[in-house]
Parts: C-alpha cells; structure tokens; sequence
C-alpha cells in the first residue's frame, strides 16, 4: 500500500513536471537495462540544475584538499563525491556489479605530429590494466593514419582510426580536442556508448584502471597541483576570458589530460567548454592552460560526481607519496622542445 502510495506521489510528480515539458526514463528496449542516469529532461533551465551539482559563483568556503593534514588521502570531497584509492574498492566486488550492466566504455586520445610515437607504449599498456574484460572502444585522433601501431586488442576491445588534419601549433591541438570529442558523441556515441573517457596519449598504465573509475562526471586530480592553495592555481586569472576564476574561488586544479563520464554528461561539458573556448576566440584570447583552463571553470561550477585520486594521473618525473599505494597511469618523460610542432 505504502509503495502504492508513493508511486502515486511520484507520478503526480512526473505529471506536474510534464506540464512544462517531457520526461523519460531510459529503458532500452534491446535490453531492458534500466539507466538511473539516462533520464532525459526536457523541462525549463532552472529545474535541469537540480540534478547537475551545480554550485554557485562566488560562493566562499574552504578550499578542500586531497590530502589530509595527517597526509592520508581525502576520501569524500565536501560536496560528498567518492575520491577513488587504492583500498576504497574491491576489484572483485565492483567487476561483478558492472558485468551486469553490459556496458560499453568510449575512449578517445589524440596522437598528433610526433606525438604518434607515444601511441604503442599507451595502447599496449592500456591493453594490460584498462577496463580489462569490459567492451572498450578507443577512437584515435591523428594526422598520420599509418603510424598508428597495430596493438594486440584483448576480447571486446576495439579502436578506431580518425583522421584529422595536421596542426603547426601543440596549443590548437590540445584546444581543438574539446570540439572533436562533442562531434564524435554526437556522430558516434550518443546511445552507443555508455561511458566516455578522454586521455593524454603521452602517457603510460602502470595498474588497474577499472570501473571503480565510473560515475557520471569524472574529474582527475593534477600530480603538480595537489598540494597547492587555491591562489596557486593556475587557473585563467584575465576576468575578459571566459575561463576567468578569481583567486578566492577554486576547489582542485584537474589534470585536462583525464575526462570522463556518462556519454550525456561529457556531451554537456566539452560542449559548454567549446562554446566558451569560441568567444575566447574571436575575442583572440587563448585561456593559460588551453582547453585545461575551461574544464576547470566547468568543473567548479558543475562539481564532478567522482574524482580519481592521485594514483590516475601522476608524472614520471615526480617520486611516488609515501601515501599512494601505486600509480596507476602516469605522463611519461619527454622533451617538450622535440616533440612539440612549436615552442
Ligand atoms: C596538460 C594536460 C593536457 C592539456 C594541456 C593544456 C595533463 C596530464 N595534461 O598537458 O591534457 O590540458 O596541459 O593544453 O593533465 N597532442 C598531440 N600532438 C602535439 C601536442 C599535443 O597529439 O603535438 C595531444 C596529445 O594527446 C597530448 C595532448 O594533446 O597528450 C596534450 O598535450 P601535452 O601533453 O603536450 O600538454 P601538457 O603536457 O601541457
């Protein structure tokens, strides 16, 4: 009865709401798999919010930390996001809940000029820790389609070869990935893909990255920033761009080389942050940290549902924490001056 009762309040509830528009929940009628997250809202912008983690600009509050003052790892930021850790999940446990959802996890990564020469060593280290028994699909984004390695795929995984033209400055290929991708989610992914992430090529798996790392919008801490107050960071600080965020406000300052999410939601941030990177443009502004300094304006305002903790995006120059209990992907030395197609 009670159950009745309730099913009748939240039906008068979807009524009130279809007074001002559509919803539906997501059940796919291949399989029948019900998706909490997949419920489309075609109700007024003040509503659509709500379920976002949208928190207000200029709001003061402490700065959160990833690390504790007794140098243990954070593992709740304080708007209640999973920060994930070795030890805060169990393998086992998480593998089985998510085979069941047959899911499909996108991948893209952009290997361009000379950075093609670090796609062997990501794919083939990939192929050993990533979604390892999950349907995996990487689209690789390069101007030299023939320079793409043939890299030994496990069961489920497959990639895709995408060809871009080429690009005289490493800037505008690092800027150009946020368009790329909201095409490719449009074109490709938008109900075919469950998950999306977005990688740095230059860039190594040392140790599992599994489903513990899914939720619906997934931020990466950076390795170089961590430790760092929120006027440290370097954030756009020129209020005429659109990435602007003054130096009272900031909570992390995320690596742009790990984004991800549920398909729907990175469609909403690398579009935003696209639209955003457009004014920039024809106000002829480039924001400090390229595209990286959008995601953080996104990212501060439409908090992350799950942040990967220190052990999915570290830096090989950098000795480990004694707190970390590994390093799962970490950027690889390299000499800037000779892979880069500018200074
Ligand atoms: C940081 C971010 C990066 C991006 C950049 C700002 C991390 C680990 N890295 O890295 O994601 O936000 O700041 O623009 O958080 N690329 C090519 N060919 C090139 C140059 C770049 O394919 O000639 C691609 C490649 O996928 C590379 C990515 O662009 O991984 C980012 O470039 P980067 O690694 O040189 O940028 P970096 O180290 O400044």
């Amino acid at each position: 009865m009670k159950l009745l009762q309730n099913a009748n309040i939240f039906l008068l509830t979807l009524a009130g709401f279809s007074t001002t528009g559509l919803i539906y929940l997501g059940f796919t009628s291949t399989s029948f798999r019900y998706k909490e997250q997949r419920i489309c809202l075609n109700i007024p912008k003040e509503h659509q919010g709500i379920s976002q983690m949208q928190s207000p600009q200029g709001l003061s509050y402490n700065q959160p930390r990833v690390l504790g003052p007794d140098g243990k790892g954070i593992l709740l930021t304080p708007w209640l996001a999973p920060v994930v850790w070795e030890g805060t999940f169990d393998p086992t446990l998480i593998d089985a809940i998510y085979k069941q959802q047959n899911i499909t996890i996108a991948t893209t990564v952009f290997a361009l000029g000379k950075y093609t020469q670090f796609l062997k060593d990501f794919l083939e280290s990939a192929e050993q820790n990533y979604f390892v028994g999950f349907r995996v699909h990487y689209y690789v984004f390069t101007d030299q389609p023939d320079q793409v390695p043939e890299v030994k795929m496990g069961e489920e995984h497959q990639l895709t070869v995408m060809t871009v033209p080429s690009s005289n400055r490493w800037q505008d290929i690092s800027l150009s990935r946020m368009a790329r991708l909201e095409k490719l989610i449009e074109s490709r992914l938008l109900n075919k893909a469950d998950y999306v992430f977005s990688l740095d090529v230059d860039s190594k798996f040392y140790g599992r990255w599994g489903v513990e790392t899914l939720g619906r919008l997934v931020g990466v801490v950076n390795p170089w920033h961590y430790d760092r107050s929120r006027e440290q960071f370097t954030y756009e600080r020129r209020p005429e761009s659109q990435a602007f965020i003054p130096s009272t406000e900031g909570d992390y300052y995320y690596g742009g080389g790990v984004i991800g999410g549920l398909v729907e939601d990175v469609y909403k941030l690398v579009k935003t942050c696209r639209e955003k990177l457009d004014i920039d443009a024809s106000k002829s502004i480039e924001a400090a940290w390229q595209e990286e300094s959008h995601l953080n304006k996104y990212f501060l305002y439409n908090k992350p549902s799950k942040l990967l903790s220190l052990e999915y995006l570290w830096d090989d120059r950098k000795p480990k924490l004694e707190y970390m209990k590994l390093i799962r992907f970490s950027q690889i030395l390299k000499n800037y001056n000779e892979i880069r197609p500018n200074p």
